[in-house]
């Protein structure tokens, strides 16, 4: 441990050499130097992981507004009900009945120089999130151990709680707009410190846990992680207010580097000193700074729109590694959570029933109350069966309460019943290079990348989720045959994953080798043309 704290302080003397080399040689501004604290300067360390998270920031936000525009809509119930919303940004008011409005239909298009990327593109915006979560996680790490490696956590933890009178001492001085005088400032005044640490050691902890509270495969695994928070959907809100938050933090925290003392932050934040003779050069360099990283903030939504298909295939291959290593391996263990008096009073559907000419033949099955109706099962297999509904019946029942999370950000209970898919798969053989299963519904994709014409939807599954305790294909919801925009007669149920997943409307399932020749080629019709993740796991 010390030897740990003594590298760490050699990488930070290595790293902030201005103060400490020259030491007293410099007559420096008295605040700067004779605090109570020690100097605490502004290390390089401290400038470079702090610019590196304005950057991350402003694309978090950005992007993260880009997936809250595909469900503009925020709850503090899992339900999602029409109307229980606490807060909306669309005028759209949804329909009570159930299946007349798609979560689709209630999608924003917000402008490219606004969100990442913008454009109705959320499965680019949940890329450019994931990976920048990351890194943003990884940056705030070395920040938080180098703060405390160093003794530079006086700048932000109050050591006496004469912080707060002194906080609310300063507070009128503020409102009336006239500052504190300098000496407070040590290097940031009562109040300046108390907002550092919230927003350090309060809300960056609370966007991250509340992060993964929103992951259908963490909550699938650990339904009850997301009641910590009182349930997914106050999760999702309480990640929206995080953002809210920094939002008004960056909007208060860089005006006041401006009017409070302009000379000593620029100068800190840009030479690592006081250098009031080069405030000048200093405000030149900080701002060209600026204008860089919002410039690059909207060059991230012009690339991404430039290209769409090789976005997501470059996004897809840095966020890969990071979803292998913490969650493709969760697997749903909702049973036996959540009751019958979870169950919610109106589910939002995504993707509406096959109209009479995409499908006349799901139209005349249905006509005829699903006599005739046969869910086909082969590809690379020893033989093709035809299974009815009655046979699917006929065969061991398994009942679940889950929650569904659609990518978009609605989530609904219900209670599934039908038979697991491991069942269904046993009784055919498959062959030696049979790796994916492709599941293809009698409905159609909501729309296609490119514009071509509406082809059937469907999803390729790896083995892991084929094989899961609580993959089934239902035929019942709620304890009724499954309604119409439910996915009659035959639905697939995933419940360690987004929603777009779990085909509807069921036609057949087929072994696969690969999931790169079928469609487009990414593993399915959203990861196709809604750009999500190429053959996910979750
Ligand atoms: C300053 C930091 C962050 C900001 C401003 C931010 C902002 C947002 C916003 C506004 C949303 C949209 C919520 C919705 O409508 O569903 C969102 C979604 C999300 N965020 Fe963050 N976030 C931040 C950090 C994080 C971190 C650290 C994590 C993970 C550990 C995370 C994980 C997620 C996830 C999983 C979603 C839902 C994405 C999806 O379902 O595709 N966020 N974020
Ligand atoms: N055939 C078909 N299945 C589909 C879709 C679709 O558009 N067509 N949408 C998917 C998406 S994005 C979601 S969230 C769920 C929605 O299921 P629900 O309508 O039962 O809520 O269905 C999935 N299965
Ligand atoms: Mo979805």
């Amino acid at each position: 441990m010390a030897l740990t704290r003594e590298g760490l302080r050699f990488i930070a003397w290595w790293m902030f050499p201005e103060r400490q080399r020259r030491g007293n040689k410099r007559d420096m501004n008295t605040f700067i130097t004779a605090t109570a604290s020690g100097d605490l300067g502004f290390p390089a360390w401290l400038r470079i992981t702090h610019f590196i998270n304005f950057v991350f920031i402003g694309v978090l936000i950005r992007s993260g507004i880009e997936i809250l525009s595909s469900h503009p809509r925020l709850y503090w119930n899992n339900n999602c009900g029409p109307g229980t919303e606490w807060i909306h940004f669309t005028k759209s008011v949804v329909p009570t009945k159930e299946g007349e409005y798609m979560a689709r239909d209630d999608e924003l298009v917000l402008p490219k120089w606004f969100s990442l990327p913008g454009g109705k593109k959320i499965g680019l915006g949940r890329r450019w999130h994931g990976v920048t979560n990351f890194l943003w996680m990884v940056n705030g790490l070395i920040y938080v151990v180098l703060l405390f490696g160093t003794g530079q956590w006086r700048r932000l933890v109050p050591t006496s709680w004469d912080v707060f009178p002194q906080a609310l001492e300063s507070m009128p001085t503020y409102l009336s707009s006239n500052l504190p005088p300098v000496e407070s400032f040590q290097p940031y005044d009562a109040l300046q410190q108390l907002m550092y640490a919230f927003i350090v050691f309060v809300v960056a902890p609370m966007m991250i846990l509340t992060g993964i509270a929103m992951s259908p495969a963490v909550v699938g695994r650990f339904p009850w992680y997301a009641k910590l928070f009182g349930n997914r959907q106050s999760a999702r809100s309480l990640h929206f207010l995080g953002m809210a938050i920094y939002l008004v933090f960056v909007v208060f925290h860089v005006s006041l580097v401006f009017i409070a003392y302009p000379q000593h932050n620029v100068t800190n934040m840009v030479f690592g000193e006081y250098l009031p003779e080069r405030f000048a050069a200093g405000l030149v360099i900080m701002l060209t700074m600026i204008a860089a990283v919002i410039a690059f903030w909207l060059w991230q939504s012009y690339w991404s729109h430039k290209d769409l298909r090789r976005t997501q295939i470059v996004l897809n291959t840095l966020e890969e590694p990071i979803r292998a290593l913490f969650v493709n391996r969760l697997k749903s263990k909702q049973r036996g959570f959540y009751k019958e008096e979870d169950i919610s009073p109106y589910h939002w559907s995504n993707g509406r029933h096959p109209t009479p000419e995409e499908s006349p033949e799901w139209e005349a099955l249905r006509e005829n109350d699903w006599q005739g109706y046969e869910l086909e099962v082969g590809g690379l297999t020893n033989k093709t069966i035809k299974l009815t509904l009655d046979d699917l019946r006929d065969m061991q029942r398994q009942e679940q309460i889950t929650m569904h999370t659609c990518m978009q950000g609605f989530t609904g209970i219900a209670k599934w019943g039908g038979v697991r898919l491991s069942d269904v798969l046993a009784l055919v053989k498959p062959n030696e290079n049979a790796n994916f299963l492709m599941l293809t519904s009698y409905g159609t994709a909501q729309h296609m990348y490119d514009g071509r014409p509406l082809e059937p939807y469907y999803t390729c599954l790896p083995k892991e989720l084929v094989y899961e305790d609580e993959t089934i294909l239902a035929f019942d919801m709620n304890d009724k045959p499954l309604p119409l925009t439910f996915g009659a007669p035959l639905r697939l149920r995933v419940e360690s994953i987004h929603g777009y997943k779990m085909v509807k409307y069921l036609h057949k399932i087929e072994w696969i080798e690969d999931y790169r020749t079928e469609g487009d080629g990414m593993g399915g019709t959203r990861e196709d043309s809604g750009l999500q993740s190429i053959n996910a796991k979750i």
